[in-house]
């Protein structure tokens, strides 16, 4: 049974803006045509065991800049010092680098993890997804959906009405790739973020992946909490509801997480839908905007 709101467009299916040809540079200046755009990964891990990752866009003079700064955040994770780490440079075409902007932002500030999950719940219902599909999605987070349990690499793919997962790959799930902030914008998003209290590095990485994949064709909810056993503040983001953070959605100590993408698999295509999220290229424009923190009860 279908509730309101789902089906009902904002799938992302909107044409996308492009970023032009000449692209505004910190000063207010243009930068020449042959300052090109390059996408930075890292990823690190020690015996196997993948450690941290990250990744930037920016333009030429900045790369290596962006190749230390990701080294240095590898070489300093919490969770050790790597023994492996990459980093891949990968020249992008200007042209096909989506503009986008990033969801609004809220917060739900709630008692404990019991009650965070119940607004989930809510909140995924909401969407457009019947009750056991919701409970079923923070189950697996709260399980760990990969095999033998444990946070996958990726994201789980699942289908909003029935359930069935969708994902090709239940270990790696899909990953996210190819997305920042613009780089003339983030001194100012960090700045403005920082002055309503979200200065946490894990916000700002999480408003940019999730501005992207609420323009995923088919998408229509996302669902996430960090496999951190520190961090406990998780969000649900749909089209119309943008970037819903819950205050706690685990237990302090726990090392399950994760993502789940909910999209509306009717004429809907996986390879369109990973292929988007994990290679185009997409830069967040403008400042999110945030509501003041609410207080939720169940
Ligand atoms: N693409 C898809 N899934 C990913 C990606 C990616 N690029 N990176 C991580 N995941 C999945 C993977 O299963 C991780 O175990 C899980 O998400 C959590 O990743 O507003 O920090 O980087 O206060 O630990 C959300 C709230 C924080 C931020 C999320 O996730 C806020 C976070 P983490
Ligand atoms: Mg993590």
């Amino acid at each position: 049974m279908l509730l309101d709101g789902f089906g009902k467009g904002g799938h992302g299916c909107q044409p996308l803006a492009f970023v032009g040809l000449t692209i505004r540079c910190a000063a207010g200046s243009f930068c020449p045509m042959n300052d090109e755009w390059y996408s930075v990964r890292m990823r690190a891990s020690r015996d196997g065991r993948h450690l941290s990752g990250a990744e930037r866009i920016g333009q030429s003079p900045e790369v290596a800049g962006l190749v230390s700064l990701l080294t240095a955040r590898a070489m300093a994770h919490a969770g050790g010092t790597p023994d492996d780490v990459r980093c891949t440079l990968e020249k992008l075409e200007v042209g096909a680098i989506a503009s986008l902007s990033f969801p609004e932002v809220r917060t739900w500030q709630v008692e404990d993890w019991r009650c965070g999950r119940l607004l989930a719940v809510q909140l995924l219902i909401g969407a457009g997804l019947c009750a056991e599909v919701a409970g079923f999605c923070l189950q697996a987070l709260a399980n760990g959906p990969a095999p033998g349990g444990g946070p996958m690499r990726g994201a789980m793919i699942v289908d909003a009405l029935s359930g069935e997962r969708l994902d090709s790959d239940a270990a790696r799930g899909v990953r996210v790739s190819h997305m920042d902030v613009s780089p003339e914008e983030r001194t100012d998003v960090v700045a403005g973020l920082r002055q309503v209290g979200l200065s946490h590095y894990r916000v700002l990485e999480a408003l940019i992946l999730s501005g992207k994949v609420l323009q995923a064709p088919g998408l229509v909810a996302e669902l996430c909490w960090s496999d951190d056993p520190d961090y406990l503040t998780g969000y649900v983001a749909t089209p119309a509801n943008g970037y819903q953070r819950i205050s706690c959605l685990k237990e302090r100590g726990s090392f399950c997480g994760g993502r789940v993408f909910l999209v509306d698999s009717r004429n809907w295509s996986r390879d369109a839908f990973v292929t988007f999220l994990e290679k185009t290229p997409v830069l967040l424009h403008g400042m999110p905007l945030v509501h003041p923190s609410e207080e939720w009860e169940p």
